[in-house]
C-alpha cells in the first residue's frame, strides 16, 4: 500500500501525530439553530450539517487545524445508514459520507504544507445497537459499514478509523465491511481501531484489554488504541497492556477527564495542561505514538497536545504477543505451561446422546448449563458441535452459540462438518473462536474455505489429516497430509501460530488388527510434527481411542494416551475435562498394560499371540465402575487421609476427616501439617509433569 500517511507514521524520526478535538463540543460552542440542521426535525443529526450548513463543520475542522492537529476527523461519527434512519436520512449514508470526506480533505489541504503534512481520518463510530446482545444481526451491520467505508474512501480520506468500539463483534463487522471495501477497489488504506474502556475497566459488553487485543490481532490494521468514556488517568492500565502485547501503533485519545454531571450537563474537567501531561507520561513511558482528544476537548488542548509532539519521540516497544483465543471477555492462550489446551467436548450433537436429546428439544438453556458446568469442571475452550441429520443446522448453532457467547467466559471451538454452519457462530461470537476442522477430503476448495473464514473472522483453524485418498492411518501418510496443509496454509496468510494439527486419534480398542497400530501411528506422527513443522499446535479427540470399551477402562486409557501424546508434543486436545485423570492416580500395573495396548507391544511364540494387552485391560476392568474404589481408604489414618483429599482435590468427606483431626490438634497445626503436606506432593507431581493445571488448582481449591 503506497500511503502518505503510514509513510509519514513509519519515517525514522517516528512523530508522535495528533488527531483533533471533540467534534460535537465544538459544534455546540456555534449554538447552531434547527434551521442549520435542516429543520427541526433533523436538529441533533450533526452529520447532516455536512450538507446543510458545512460551514459550521468547517469551522470545526479549522479550529483544530489551525492549533497544530496532523489528522482531522470526518464528521461521519454517526454515519451508517442505521444511525441516520432515526432522522429518515438513511438513503443519504453515502452520500454524506463521501461530501464529508471531500470537506475535510479541501480543508486539511488548504493547512497542509510539506513540512508539516495534514491527513483525514475518515470516522465509523459504533452506531445505537450492539451485535452481541441482539441488537442487530452481523450482516446488516456490515453492509451499513461497507455503504460508509465506500463513501468515506470515495470522499478521499486517508486512513479509515473504526472508533469508539464497544462491542468487538461489531468491530468484526466493520472491519469485515472495509476489507469488502479494499477489495472492491483493489487498493488498501491504512487502518485504526480505536476502542473505549468503560469505567468499570472493560468494554460495554464486557471484554478486558487482553480480549480485545486477542480478537483484532490476525486482522490487517495498522493502529490500536483507545478513546473516549475516562480520562487518560483511567486508561493508563489498559494502554499499558497494549503497549507491552500489542503488535500495532498504539493510540491514546481520551476525553478531557472522567464526565461530571454539572447541571444536568456532562462537564470535563481536565485543563489542556493536565491533559497534556498525562499523554506525555504516555509517549515517554509507553511508547504511544496516536495522541489526540475525544469528549470535552477543545482546539486548546489540541495545541498543547501538538506542541508536546514535537518535542517527544515515542519510547521503543518491544511487544510480546501471546498466542491465544477468546471469548468476548477475557483471552485464552493455546499454550498452558506444563499441561495442554483443555477442550471440553461434551457440547456435541453428534458425539452425545445427552446433547442430541437437548438439542431435538431445542432446551438452549439445557445446553448453557452443559457449557457450565464444563466451565467448572477445568475447560479451557468449549467445542460446540450441533451436526445432526434432518435439523437446521445453520439455524441450530446460531442459537446455540449467540447464548452461548454472553454466557461462556471461556472460547468456543466451531465444530462442524459444513462450513456454513461455522460461519453462523462466527456472525455471533464476538470472541476469538478455532474452527475445527478443514481436511483435503473434499478437494482443495472446501480445504481453503474454511481457512477462508479463519481469516476474514480472525480465528485458529484444526487442520485434520485427512486427504484425497480418506484418512491417513501411518505416521508417514498423517504427517505428509499436515506438511502439505502446513505450508498451504502459511501460503495463504494464516501463521503457523494459528494451525492445530490433528492426527486423528483413532480406536485401538477393536481388536481389529489394522487398528493395532493407530495409536503407535499418531502418536509417531506428533512427534515429527514438532521435529519439523515450527510453531503450529497439534490437538486430538482423544476419546474416540477407547471406542467401545468399559467406561472405568476408557477413562484411564484416554488419561494414559493423553499422557503418551503430551510426551510426544501434543498440547491441546478434545476431552471432558473431568474425566481425564493424573499419571499419579493410575495404578502402575494399568499404566504398563496400556503403554503397551498403546504402542501394540504385544507377544507372540510363533504365530500364538500369548500377551494381548487389549485382553488384559478388558479382563482388569471387568466389572469396573468408574466409582472410586474407596475400599483402601479404610485402613488410612486421618492424618493420612487429609493428605489424600488434598492430593485427590477431593471436597466431599473433607469436614467429617478435619472434625476428627480437631479432636488432637489445633487448627493450625491441622494446615501447616497435614493440609500443607498434601500441596508438597501435589508440587512434586506438577514439576514432574505427571500432574497437570487443573488438578493442582482443584487440590489448591480444596
Ligand atoms: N478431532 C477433532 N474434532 C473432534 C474429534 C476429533 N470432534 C468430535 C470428536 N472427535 C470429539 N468429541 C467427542 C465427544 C463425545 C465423545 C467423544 C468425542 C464421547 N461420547 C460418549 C461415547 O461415545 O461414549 C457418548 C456420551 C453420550 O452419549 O452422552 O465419548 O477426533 N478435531
Amino acid at each position: 500500500m503506497n500511503s502518505p500517511f503510514l509513510n509519514h507514521l513509519h519515517s525514522p524520526k517516528r512523530p508522535v501525530i495528533v488527531f483533533d478535538g471533540a467534534t460535537g463540543t465544538s459544534l455546540q460552542t456555534q449554538n447552531l439553530t434547527a434551521e442549520d440542521f435542516g429543520g427541526p426535525e433533523y436538529e441533533g443529526c450533526n452529520e447532516y450539517l455536512v450538507h446543510t450548513k458545512p460551514e459550521a463543520v468547517e469551522k470545526v475542522h479549522r479550529g483544530f487545524l489551525e492549533v497544530g492537529a496532523d489528522v482531522i476527523e470526518t464528521d461521519t461519527f454517526g454515519g451508517t445508514s442505521i444511525v441516520l434512519a432515526e432522522y429518515d436520512l438513511a438513503d443519504q449514508a453515502y452520500y454524506l459520507n463521501k461530501a464529508a470526506a471531500e470537506l475535510a480533505k479541501r480543508m486539511a489541504a488548504e493547512y497542509s504544507t510539506p513540512e508539516k503534512p495534514r491527513f483525514v481520518a475518515g470516522s465509523m463510530g459504533p452506531g445505537t445497537k450492539l451485535p452481541t446482545l441482539g441488537h442487530i444481526d452481523f450482516d446488516t451491520l456490515k453492509n451499513a459499514y461497507v455503504e460508509q467505508a465506500l463513501g468515506l474512501y470515495d470522499g478521499g480520506s486517508d486512513l479509515l478509523i473504526v472508533e469508539t468500539c464497544q462491542d468487538v463483534l461489531q468491530i468484526k463487522a466493520a472491519l469485515n465491511a472495509i476489507e469488502e471495501v479494499f477489495e472492491k477497489k483493489g487498493a488498501r488504506l491504512p487502518l485504526m481501531v480505536s476502542i473505549t474502556m468503560e469505567v468499570m475497566g472493560t468494554m460495554l459488553v464486557g471484554s478486558e484489554i487482553n480480549a480485545a487485543l486477542t480478537i483484532l490481532e490476525p486482522y490487517p490494521i495498522d493502529i490500536l488504541g483507545l478513546n473516549c468514556a475516562t480520562g487518560p488517568e483511567q486508561m493508563k492500565e489498559h494502554i499499558k497492556y497494549l503497549s507491552e502485547c500489542s503488535p500495532f501503533v498504539v493510540s491514546c485519545i481520551p476525553n478531557a477527564g472522567l464526565p461530571e454531571n454539572v447541571g444536568g450537563h456532562a462537564h470535563y474537567r481536565l485543563t489542556p495542561m493536565e491533559l497534556r501531561m498525562a499523554l506525555m507520561h504516555f509517549i515517554e513511558d509507553l511508547g504511544v505514538q496516536i495522541i489526540g482528544g475525544c469528549c470535552g476537548t477543545r482546539p486548546d488542548h489540541i495545541q498543547q497536545l501538538a506542541e508536546l509532539a514535537q518535542t517527544l519521540t515515542p519510547k521503543e516497544r518491544n511487544p510480546k504477543h501471546e498466542p491465544s483465543a477468546a471469548s468476548i471477555y477475557s483471552s485464552q492462550p493455546y499454550e498452558q505451561d506444563n499441561s495442554f489446551l483443555i477442550v471440553g467436548e461434551r457440547l456435541n450433537a453428534s458425539g452425545s446422546k445427552k446433547c442430541r436429546t437437548m438439542l431435538n428439544a431445542e432446551d438452549w438453556d439445557g445446553l448453557v448449563s452443559l457449557a457450565k458446568s464444563q466451565i467448572r469442571e477445568g475447560a479451557n475452550v468449549l467445542d460446540v458441535n450441533v451436526d445432526y441429520v434432518g435439523r437446521d443446522g445453520v439455524r441450530d448453532m446460531n442459537e446455540l452459540a449467540s447464548r452461548l457467547v454472553t454466557n461462556s467466559t471461556l472460547p468456543l471451538m466451531l465444530d462442524s462438518t459444513e462450513w456454513e454452519k461455522m460461519e453462523a457462530g462466527l456472525k455471533v461470537v464476538g470472541g476469538k473462536c478455532i474452527l475445527n476442522s478443514t481436511n483435503y477430503e473434499d478437494g482443495e476448495p472446501r480445504f481453503y474455505k474454511v481457512l477462508e473464514l479463519a481469516k476474514i473472522y480472525g480465528a485458529g483453524v484444526v487442520i485434520g489429516t485427512i486427504d484425497e485418498d480418506g484418512m491417513a492411518r501411518t505416521a508417514d501418510k498423517k504427517f505428509e497430509i499436515a506438511k502439505r496443509a502446513y505450508n498451504d496454509a502459511i501460503a495463504y496468510g494464516i501463521p503457523a501460530h494459528e494451525l492445530f494439527f490433528d492426527t486423528l486419534a483413532l480406536p485401538i480398542s477393536t481388536g481389529i488388527e489394522e487398528d493395532r497400530e493407530n495409536g503407535k501411528g499418531t502418536i509417531e506422527s506428533i512427534r515429527r510434527i514438532r521435529e519439523e513443522l515450527p510453531g503450529c499446535h497439534v490437538i486430538l479427540g482423544v476419546s474416540n481411542i477407547s471406542f467401545g470399551l468399559n467406561p472405568a477402562a476408557r477413562i484411564v486409557l484416554n488419561s494414559m494416551f493423553l499422557h503418551e501424546a503430551m510426551q510426544a508434543g501434543m498440547d491441546a486436545a478434545i476431552v471432558s475435562a473431568s474425566k481425564i485423570l493424573p499419571l499419579a492416580k493410575i495404578e502402575p500395573e494399568h499404566q504398563e498394560v496400556c503403554r503397551k495396548l498403546i504402542y501394540d507391544q504385544r507377544e507372540f511364540d510363533g504365530d500364538v499371540c500369548t500377551y494381548d494387552p487389549l485382553a488384559e485391560l478388558t479382563t482388569l476392568f471387568e466389572g469396573k465402575t468408574t466409582k472410586r474404589d474407596r475400599s483402601q481408604d479404610e485402613n488410612l489414618s486421618v492424618e493420612e487421609r487429609l493428605k489424600r483429599h488434598i492430593i485427590d482435590g477431593e471436597r466431599i468427606g473433607l469436614e467429617e476427616q478435619l472434625e476428627k483431626a480437631r479432636e488432637k490438634y489445633p487448627p493450625l497445626e491441622i494446615i501447616n501439617t497435614f493440609l500443607l503436606d498434601g500441596m508438597k506432593v501435589v508440587g512434586e507431581l506438577f514439576g514432574s509433569g505427571q500432574m497437570q493445571l487443573p488438578f493442582v488448582l482443584q487440590s489448591a481449591q480444596t
